[in-house]
């Protein structure tokens, strides 16, 4: 690396400049990235993962090795992987920080794009780094490359762009120049942020340009908090004046504006009781008598109710999606109204709702000053109602679903009750998808600091175990428990390698329930009919998969990738394997058998997912009437 100063043709130096490959360039330009909130500061960009191949292993693979001292690498297994363990990273610090993800060209980059979009949905801060074919051209077509027959300069990472919040193509080296600081402007915007990817065909990487030395000066990413406006300030203290029975929707956006004290103290001084989203799951830390727990359709039946009676309703950091809404049907109050407090206009102008965008945490406090001084008060008789219908499922928790029911093996909601007994301050837990995520919600005592990492904005199953490692990556102390289902496991189990690898200490919990049941219910419900959803061998003389389950050894799997495993099917030795799991300093499995068909009870909230229209089938067609009427009674639109 030469390091030149040059000097023009009056003798005045003009700028010192870096030679480094692109490759070299970037690895430089990222180790000395930081955001800052409220004084403090964090790496924005923690470290690599990658897998090498021909597309990157000569660029990023050699600039790794010999710029990369403070910018660990790390390996996966599975490049989607990778990209759902810095998402996770990036959730448990607050998106102050993640890592990159580098993949070779080709099938190494679109195996990314599930991971990209699963980060964007979650509005979770990645940077991405596919390889791409030579820019040159003097090579022709090369393995791996998309022959576009009427685009030539289309590649296979063009399928990025849709799943990107910002996306560029380096096929000159001065065009990092300006890639990379809007990519990390981007990153850093909690309205835009989302998967960032750059492109780097493999031949740029490893050329060389003269980079200025100021290019790689420490920048601090400031991330404002936006403050709410005045007027629309006085407008919700307007509408929660004439509210008898508001209600709070907790969303992901308590949790990265930091706004858990401003939530609780708003709530518990104006009476209004809170629901929680998946990702708003544990924003009210202190148990209350607010605290309505998850709500929406896997919610509990407590927030339901409170939610179908509610006529103001306070959606903090949401994006309301159809689980939080009941597919818009869980607000049946005819003159219902909405508050969207949101960072994102996109969100806060949801359901027709009257707009606060600002950072929740400021827009909490200015609230709560405007509704004291318009001497707003909580409602005895509300607040009374509230306690009761919580008392209510409270009761229903203990009284039934936490209990062994006799010649049946444990059920799901037993082994989140053992994880909900056994967990302690500065654990979390995390899930994605199957039964567990909406379980969890529904069951999970998320107060005094058990905290929840739900991804179910793709719901992506395989996010769960590489989620894990993410967590694990953020927050050395407390637990790190994954639950995952038994056909999620399968899916994606390899990062338990990586984990081993790099003595990272997670708890896997493999629900066993010999399919995919969480669909199966599903299906149950609006079909009738059991068909493709568990994991049975084929039978020869319907020739469907309805034969006998086929046997899978997952603590042997788990096993053979170097964890240590347990194989459990009471909630004793449930509670003794999770015991020694907390002691052993390791990747644990724990292997739960749980009943195939015992499902934890609804929440009565409705959820859009059709029957047949037409069919032969007289069960479906009864399932199609019952669609219908539901239909019919929570659904209503709302602009
Ligand atoms: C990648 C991906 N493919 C398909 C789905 C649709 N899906 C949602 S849950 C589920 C079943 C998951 O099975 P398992 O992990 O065994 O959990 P269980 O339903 O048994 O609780 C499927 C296929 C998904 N969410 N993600
Ligand atoms: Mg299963």
């Amino acid at each position: 690396m030469a390091n030149k100063v040059r000097a023009n043709k009056n003798g005045h130096k003009v700028s010192s400049t870096l030679r480094l490959t692109v490759a070299q360039a970037l690895v430089k330009y990222l180790q000395v990235q930081y955001s800052e909130r409220d004084g403090q500061s964090h790496r924005l960009i923690a470290g690599m993962f990658g897998i090498f191949g021909h597309g990157n292993v000569a660029g990023l693979g050699q600039a790794l090795f010999e710029y990369g001292q403070d910018l660990p690498y790390y390996q996966p297994f599975n490049e989607q992987s990778m990209v759902h363990t810095a998402s996770a990273y990036a959730r448990a610090k607050l998106r102050m920080s993640t890592y990159a993800c580098t993949a070779s060209i080709g099938p190494g980059s679109t195996n990314m794009l599930t991971g990209a979009a699963a980060s964007t949905i979650n509005r979770l801060p990645v940077l991405l780094l596919p390889s791409d074919y030579y820019v040159t051209r003097h090579q022709g077509h090369v393995l791996q490359q998309l022959e576009h027959p009427i685009s030539a300069d289309v590649s296979v990472n063009d399928a990025f762009r849709p799943l990107s919040r910002f996306f560029d193509r380096v096929s000159r080296p001065e065009q990092l120049l300006t890639a990379l600081p809007e990519a990390m402007r981007v990153l850093t915007d909690p309205v835009e942020t989302g998967s960032v990817t750059i492109s780097l065909p493999q031949d740029v990487q490893a050329h060389a340009y003269d980079f200025p030395a100021h290019f790689f000066a420490p920048h601090t990413w400031r991330i404002e908090r936006r403050q709410p406006d005045a007027q629309r300030i006085q407008e919700a203290v307007a509408l929660l004046k004439e509210a008898k029975r508001p209600l709070i929707i907790a969303g992901g956006g308590v949790h990265y504006a930091e706004a858990w004290d401003e939530l609780q103290a708003f709530a518990e001084r104006f009476g209004i009781p809170v629901g929680e989203t998946f990702s708003g799951k544990g924003s009210l830390r202190k148990e209350s008598t607010l605290t309505l727990g998850g709500l929406g359709v896997t919610g509990t039946p407590a927030a339901g109710r409170i939610a179908a009676e509610a006529d103001l309703v306070i959606a903090i950091g949401t994006r309301l999606t159809d689980f939080t809404t009941g597919s818009r049907g869980a607000f049946n109050d005819a003159n219902v109204k909405f508050i969207g407090i949101n960072i994102a206009g996109f969100d806060a102008y949801k359901l027709g709702a009257l707009p606060i965008v600002a950072d929740a945490r400021e827009a909490l406090r200015v609230l709560h000053a405007a509704a004291e001084a318009a001497g707003i008060k909580p409602s005895k008789d509300y607040l009374k109602k509230v306690a009761n219908v919580k008392a209510e499922w409270d009761r229903t928790v203990k009284g039934s679903i936490y209990q062994q029911v006799p010649g049946e093996a444990m059920s799901q909601g037993q082994v989140i009750g053992v994880l909900n007994k056994q967990a302690k301050a500065g654990d979390t837990v995390v899930a994605a998808a199957g039964g567990p995520p909406g379980d969890l919600h529904k069951l999970w005592d998320a107060t005094g600091d058990r905290k929840l990492q739900i991804e179910f904005g793709f719901s992506c199953m395989g996010y769960e175990i590489p989620a894990g490692l993410g967590v694990r990556l953020a927050q050395p102390d407390g637990e790190v428990y994954v639950v995952v289902g038994d056909g999620t496991y399968l899916m994606n189990p390899t990062e338990l390698v990586t984990a081993n690898q790099e003595h990272l200490k997670v708890t896997v919990v493999v629900v066993e329930n010999h399919g995919y049941q969480v669909i199966r219910q599903l299906q149950m419900n609006r079909a009738g009919r059991s068909f493709g959803t568990e994991f049975r061998a084929r039978d020869a003389k319907t020739n469907r998969l309805e034969a006998e389950y086929v046997p899978i050894d997952f603590a042997k799997n788990a096993e053979s990738m170097g964890a240590k495993t347990w194989h459990v099917f009471t909630e004793k030795e449930l509670g003794k394997a999770l015991t020694e799991a907390r002691k052993y300093q390791g990747v644990s499995v724990i292997v739960a058998e749980i009943e195939k068909h015992r499902y934890v009870p609804g929440s009565g909230v409705f959820w859009d997912v059709a029957s047949a229209e037409v069919t032969e089938d007289p069960v479906t067609q009864e399932l199609r009437k019952a669609y219908e009427e539901d239909r019919a009674k929570f659904q209503r639109l709302l602009y």
